[in-house]
């Protein structure tokens, strides 16, 4: 599919979330001429599944509060912080690749990155996983690492490394190359004025504390071995597909 063709759309995935378009930074551009502007609060959205069914890999208790806490609490708090501002009426990719360093808009890009951040999140999850992708991302990710055993090393060595709380990504840049980063707190990829390198994230994974200590206390290296587990990679090649 050619980008112009899905500029306009909102990815809806295999488990029936309708989540925010995943849309770089290069491309907002050209998708704020065709959409319209944004007109109601941002809304927590609905897992595709229940918030046990990823037991024992992410225990319900975390799923509980990650999900009906810590993810409730950015999209309460963006909202509360763009009643006055002047991306109130922009998309979520819009509002994060408007965020620069040294602004007084540190709740919007916090708690924008958080809510995007975690969208994600839960629409990459499904339970039981599926050990690799299979289609053009599969050839992707060998061309570029070598071999899918690679890029899960490194992937995982990257989110393993973040200091402190961050995520690492899988992302797409503007020529629909792929690459693995970090970011710090809430930030990601498509900040484009705060990232060493933007794109468009398709996979990523939550390494603050709060997505896995209950369960795994300090051993961030067992969460994310679960995690490349539970990875539903028909949802990261469809995100991927579109952006390439
Ligand atoms: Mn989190």
């Amino acid at each position: 599919m050619k980008r112009r063709e899905f500029v306009n759309k909102t990815a809806i995935v295999a488990t029936g979330i309708s989540v925010i378009p995943l849309v770089g930074c290069k491309q907002s551009s050209e998708k704020s001429v065709s959409r319209s502007p944004r007109n109601k609060d941002f809304e927590l959205p609905e897992l595709g599944f229940a918030y046990d069914a990823l037991n024992p890999s992410i225990d319900s208790r975390t799923m509980t509060i990650h999900h009906g806490k810590h993810h409730a609490g950015y999209v309460r708090k963006l909202n509360a912080a763009l009643k006055d501002s002047s991306l109130k009426t922009k998309h979520l990719d819009e509002i994060c690749s408007t965020i620069q360093d040294g602004t007084n808009h540190l709740a919007i890009r916090n708690n924008a990155g958080g809510h995007y951040n975690h969208s994600l999140f839960w629409n990459v999850l499904t339970p039981g996983g599926q050990q690799a992708p299979q289609g053009a991302l599969a050839k992707a990710i060998q061309s570029k690492y070598g071999s899918f055993d690679a890029f899960k090393q490194l992937f995982s060595k990257t989110a393993k490394t973040r200091f402190g709380s961050g995520w690492a990504w899988l992302s797409v840049d503007e020529k629909g190359k792929i690459f693995v980063s970090s970011t710090p707190n809430q930030d990601n990829p498509l900040m484009s004025n705060v990232v060493s390198k933007s794109g468009t994230p398709v996979l990523g994974i939550d390494v603050w504390e709060h997505a896995y200590y209950l369960n795994y206390q300090n051993r961030r290296g067992d969460y994310i071995a679960s995690f490349m587990d539970l990875i539903n990679w028909d949802v990261v090649e469809e995100a991927y597909m579109k952006l390439v």
